[in-house]
């Protein structure tokens, strides 16, 4: 006997979150705690305005459907769902049947997008592996080229990821670089996205010798019916939002291709709630147990779901205190 129940949450974020020039006062999404002989799994669908295709209209359509075939004993077809759903309905599955491992990797690269003087702190007390993100791309590109060199020049066993999410022209892209001392530049382990064209982030990496790393390319180009990862030859990193890519098969096909090709994978989060996000970290550790994962985004909310992060002491809301909106 199968059961489904689907909540629709709601929970408030710190005050500054900006998303794409929007304030992101709120984070709203869906929670499918599915049951199959005492055994329970849930999932987190929490499509990301600005970033996802799909509105929560559509996915809450989609998961209505699919959780009612579901019940009745219906396997789900990942191919035809929106990224958000498909990724949630097989994460419950996953769990559910003991597939996801309970330990996870909660050592995230700190995520700077404002004043470094907060980072630097944080880096001091970092233990092992020193690595930091900074968000670039939302000032002059010469004040972001002399704070990261600032920070590389500062603390000599730090390695950075920034991320432009494609704000540069290929001149600014240019101008940032040259602000980077280059015996630094293989310290920074990437930057994502630096440009608005990818030929001209492609360029970028192989005029400057800094790494680049896909993240919205990635998230396009899986959609498309002929994708293959091996076009992507040449790249040194792929950054995998599983909100945005799909289905939990699909993740790990993307991270065992990227295995086989030599190219990096990151597991990376979409401001998933607590609950999404700790599954999240424990599907980094299982599937890429060395690599730090992009999961710094707790601290963007002012409420954690069901499911606390470690040592982080927001107000916890329960799963049932939230709308239980459909089940069968
Ligand atoms: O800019 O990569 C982004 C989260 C949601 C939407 C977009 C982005 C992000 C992050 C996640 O930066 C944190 C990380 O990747 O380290
Ligand atoms: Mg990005």
């Amino acid at each position: 006997m199968r059961t489904a129940k689907l909540y629709r949450y709601a929970l408030p974020m710190d005050s500054g979150v900006i998303l794409r020039d929007n304030r992101l006062k709120e984070r709203e999404g869906f929670v499918v705690e599915l049951g199959e002989d005492g055994r329970l799994g849930r999932g987190e669908i929490a499509p990301l305005p600005g970033f996802s295709t799909e509105t929560l209209d559509e996915a809450y359509t989609q998961l209505v459907e699919q959780l009612a075939m579901w019940q009745r004993g219906a396997e789900i077809d990942y191919s035809e769902l929106c990224p958000s759903v498909a990724f949630g309905l097989s994460m419950a599955l996953l769990e559910m049947e003991d597939g996801l491992p309970i330990q996870g990797i909660y050592r995230s690269a700190p995520l700077c997008s404002g004043d470094p003087d907060e980072l630097l702190p944080k880096l001091m007390a970092m233990e092992g592996k020193k690595v930091a993100k900074i968000k670039v791309g939302l000032y002059e590109p010469i004040r972001d080229g002399m704070v990261a060199n600032l920070f590389l020049e500062s603390i000599p066993d730090l390695n950075l990821r920034l991320d432009a999410n494609r704000a540069w022209t290929k001149e600014k892209a240019l101008k940032f670089a040259s602000y980077i001392t280059p015996s630094f530049r293989q310290r920074i382990e990437f930057i994502e996205e630096p440009c608005q064209l990818p030929g001209d982030s492609f360029s970028f990496a192989i005029g400057t010798g800094i790494a680049i790393a896909w993240d919205e390319t990635l998230q396009h180009a899986v959609r498309k019916p002929d994708f293959q990862l091996d076009d992507f030859n040449g790249v040194k990193t792929i950054i995998i939002k599983p909100t945005l890519i799909g289905s939990v098969q699909l993740c790990i096909d993307l991270i065992t291709r990227a295995k086989a090709l030599g190219i990096k994978a990151v597991i990376s989060s979409s401001i998933e709630s607590s609950l999404g996000l700790t599954q999240l970290a424990r599907f980094a550790k299982w599937q890429l147990p060395d690599e730090v994962p992009g999961l710094d985004t707790i601290g963007l909310f002012a409420k954690q779901l069901e499911t606390p992060w470690p040592d982080v002491d927001l107000p916890l809301s329960r799963l049932s205190d939230q709308a239980l909106i459909w089940q069968a």
